[in-house]
């Protein structure tokens, strides 16, 4: 078979990619360590580069890198050897970090809205123009009329900033960030079944795992780094397993032994019925069950034997039908889960972004819990995280609209008073009512919400059900902190501020496992650009709250604020200060002392906060639950919001590919990047082809109720008949026009991953 000319491009991108692989290896550890890269924050090489340590500003797996500059200009990347995630590993994207940085499409000085024109302003004049709106708005329609708008690509401290302006300032808890689109529906999971968000276990566990089971990720082209440990433990240990419940055949299935190839939306069946199989089989670890965990209907407390009744419905045979899959194969996936001794689940948006997201994350613990294959090494139920630090700055760091830092709520009194302490201010200057969830503050945007601070994400172009909320956002008085332009949503703006880029400034990004890891400044911002928590901070004392933030001189000066908040806290990094960050190549929480090396398993032995009084012999204490169990949720069955019908019989799918990162304002500046995926295209299975009489690179009309779409079809045995996938990263083709807004009720986290779509030959 003859590569096509984008096959062709992709293979010699990844071809190139591989062979940088290899650089990281000349890299010397030694001097690294030595060095004294703590006080200088780099090292020079012989030809006089200087390389600083610092973390991939792409995805949630949160490899180390090392930043090459010379004569202040980006030379250079490589992975971090030191790094025990990546070992100087990188992906493609990583690779070209610095490409990205000094890309022509920069914003480099403040812009304002004149006469319809965004035309070039001065620092002041932007901000103080953003200082007198924001402070008319809230004198004239009440703080609850403002907003932010934050991202889990921010830096915890900015994000800090920000929370710490609005919830503690401003007075108003309409505070969000993209993690709404993206990881709600897993801390959802997290707190309700263990009390606590974040995962038990790290990426420790890979190496010792015997099983992998993973739903709803693409590991392979969304998490590649980690994936690559994946291989490596399977290659190296061919008796591992790997179980994949997808719609599509990915690059991820390289590695499958077995692959449940379902019908988008419904495969919480499938999980329901491996329980089943599980207690069926004798697989439970019942002294587990009986010292760690509670049953719950999610309203009240149920008995074990309720529990065993409510699965009765849930036959392999149930769910295949469900799902169309035979039931011989989730047979095979419950006895392989239930024999081999470790077993780690991984799942990502395919679990999350969708109506029933918290039920899904509640039923893949409930397999953890029935067998007790958690908290022990080789096992967890282990979320992986999309972006670089929406654990740290987001999830940690609460910056959403019922979030306080330090895992908190601003429901409860004593959290809004500690906080309020911390902030300075007094406890009734934070709200007790939650803010509005994004959905809801870009559909009150222009409306009730009349101004809107954005940082870091380019929500004209992400959010679902796009034409919705266009508007508002033209409406609104729109403030978009920005390091490229022009992006879909600085078109919408009334002031862009040009943001210091990765690479140009100081901070700390908190990864999918737990781990908090300091990134060094290089470069010197680009143009006028000035990083995030300055402008915050000036915005700050501009509209008149100059005590609380003028001590804001610095990265560090924030991260030792924000640091208080976590002490005695399940995520306490007390002991992460700048000081010992800047020599690690991270920290685990809780870490609660400077000489505390970190945690590996929550909730067990080894855990700082492990109760050993309470737990009497016990080898699991979930304390974040008043009585130290974790639960096991009874979740019906939920379908998608929006089946297909005669009218819209195909599943419309979304999601990424290797070589794109999201709104692609990034991987677009890379033409190595650009040539691999140039082009907007949806994946269609043959069998649909045939029937509608299309080929590849034929143009297809894609109609939902919202909207229709052209591009070229892409005919590949990938996605499962009725089922199709755009990746949804080109700007000239805006996907979410399609897609539906109809969020999880206990997340709020938007159903990206299923809407009911025509195809129309063009
Ligand atoms: N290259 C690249 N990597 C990235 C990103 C990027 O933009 N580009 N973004 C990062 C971010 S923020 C995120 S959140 C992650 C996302 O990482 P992933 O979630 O792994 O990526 P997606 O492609 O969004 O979706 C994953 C899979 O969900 C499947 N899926 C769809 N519907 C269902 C369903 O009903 N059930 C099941 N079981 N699966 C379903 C899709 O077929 C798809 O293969 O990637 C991160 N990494
Ligand atoms: N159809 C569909 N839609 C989706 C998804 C899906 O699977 N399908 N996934 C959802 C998910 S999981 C996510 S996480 C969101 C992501 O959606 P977005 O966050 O909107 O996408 P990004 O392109 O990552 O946007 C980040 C922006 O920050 C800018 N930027 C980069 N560095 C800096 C900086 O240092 N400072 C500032 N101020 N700006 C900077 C970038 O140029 C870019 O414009 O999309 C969601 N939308
Ligand atoms: S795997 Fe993720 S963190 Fe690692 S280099 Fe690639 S994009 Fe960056
Ligand atoms: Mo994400």
């Amino acid at each position: 078979m003859s590569l096509s000319r984008r096959d062709f491009l992709r293979a010699s991108a990844l071809a190139a990619a591989a062979t940088t692989l290899g650089i990281g290896s000349v890299f010397n550890n030694k001097v690294l360590a030595k060095a004294g890269i703590d006080k200088e924050q780099f090292i020079q090489d012989s030809r006089g580069v200087k390389w600083h340590k610092s973390v991939c500003r792409l995805c949630g797996v949160g490899c180390g890198v090392m930043l090459g500059v010379k004569d202040g200009k980006p030379f250079g990347i490589r992975g971090d050897k030191e790094n025990t995630i990546n070992e100087g590993l990188l992906c493609v994207k990583g690779f070209y970090l610095n490409k990205m940085i000094s890309a022509k499409n920069r914003l480099l000085y403040p812009m304002i809205r004149k006469n319809g024109k965004l035309t070039r302003a001065t620092w002041d004049e932007a901000l103080d123009l953003v200082a007198t709106k924001f402070s008319e708005i809230r004198d004239t329609h009440g703080s609850d009329a403002l907003a932010f708008y934050g991202s889990g690509q921010a830096e915890t401290e900015e994000t800090y900033v920000a929370n710490k302006l609005f919830k503690g300032h401003i007075g108003t808890n309409n505070v969000e960030g993209n993690p709404r689109l993206c990881m709600a529906s897993a801390v959802g999971g997290y707190i309700s079944t263990f009390g606590a968000d974040e995962p038990v276990g790290t990426y420790d566990d890979i190496e010792k795992c015997d099983m992998f089971l993973l739903i709803g990720s693409n590991t392979a082209e969304a998490h590649p780094v980690l994936y690559d440990r994946l291989v490596k433990r399977k290659k190296r240990n061919p008796n591992v397993k790997v179980v994949i419940i997808d719609p599509r055949k990915t690059p991820t299935n390289k590695i499958a032994d077995l692959h449940l190839q379902v019908i988008p939306g419904y495969d919480l069946a499938i999980v329901n019925a491996i329980a089943k199989l599980l207690i069926d089989n004798g697989h439970t670890d019942e002294q587990f069950i009986k010292d760690s965990v509670n049953f719950s209907d999610g309203k009240n407390p149920i008995t074990y034997d309720d529990y065993k009744k409510f699965l009765k419905k849930y036959t392999p045979e149930y769910a295949a039908e469900q799902c169309g899959v035979s039931p011989e194969d989730i047979k095979k996936a419950a006895k392989l889960f239930g024999e081999v001794p470790r077993v780690m689940t991984m799942w990502c948006m395919g679990v999350n972004q969708r109506v029933a997201g918290v039920f899904l994350n509640n039923l893949i613990h409930n397999l953890h819990l029935l067998t007790g294959k958690i908290g022990k090494d080789g096992c967890d139920s282990f979320s992986l995280t999309g972006q670089p630090n929406a654990c740290g700055g987001v999830r940690e760091g609460g910056g959403l609209s019922h979030l306080l830092p330090g895992h908190r709520v601003v429901a409860n009194a004593q959290h809004r008073k500690e906080i309020a302490e911390l902030w300075n201010v007094s406890p009734d200057k934070i709200q007790p009512k939650p803010g509005k969830h994004t959905v809801a503050m870009f559909d009150a945007l222009g409306k009730d919400i009349k101004g809107m601070y954005v940082l870091c994400t380019n929500p004209a172009q992400s959010l679902p059900n796009l034409s919705k909320y266009l508007k508002g956002m033209e409406d609104a008085f729109l403030v978009v902190a920005e390091s490229f332009h022009p992006t879909e949503t600085t078109q919408l703006a009334d002031v862009i501020l040009p943001a210091a880029f990765w690479g140009e400034k100081e901070g700390v990004y908190g990864c999918t496992e737990r781990r908090s890891q300091h990134m060094a400044q290089a470069l010197q911002p680009m143009g006028e650009a000035r990083w995030d928590g300055f402008i915050l901070a000036d915005l700050a004392k501009r509209m008149g709250y100059k005590e609380n933030f003028e001590h804001f001189t610095s990265a560090e000066a924030i991260w030792s604020e924000y640091i208080k908040s976590t002490k005695g806290k399940d995520m306490d990094l007390t002991g992460a200060p700048y000081s010992r960050l800047k020599e690690v190549r991270g920290l685990r929480w809780p870490v609660p002392s400077v000489d505390h090396p970190g945690t590996t398993h929550r909730f067990t032995k080894g855990d700082p906060y492990f109760p050993e009084d309470k737990a009497a012999g016990r080898r699991m204490y979930f304390y974040t639950k008043p009585d130290g169990r974790a639960v096991i949720y009874a979740r019906p069955d939920k379908g998608p919001e929006e089946k297909t019908s005669k009218e819209y019989p195909i599943a419309l799918t979304t999601g990424r590919i290797l070589e794109q990162w999201h709104t692609m304002t990034m991987t677009g500046q890379v033409p190595e990047l650009v040539r691999a995926a140039p082009e907007p295209y949806v994946e269609i299975n043959p069998d649909d082809a045939k029937d509608l009489g299309l080929s590849t690179r034929d143009k297809v009309r894609m109609v939902t109720k919202r909207g229709s779409l052209i591009v070229e079809a892409k005919v590949i045995d990938r996605p499962r008949k009725g089922t199709i996938f755009v990746p949804w990263h080109w700007p000239e083709s805006l996907t979410n026009i399609l897609t539906i807004d109809a969020v999880d009720p206990g997340s709020k986290e938007p159903e990206y991953k299923v809407a009911a779509c025509r195809l129309e030959k063009v």
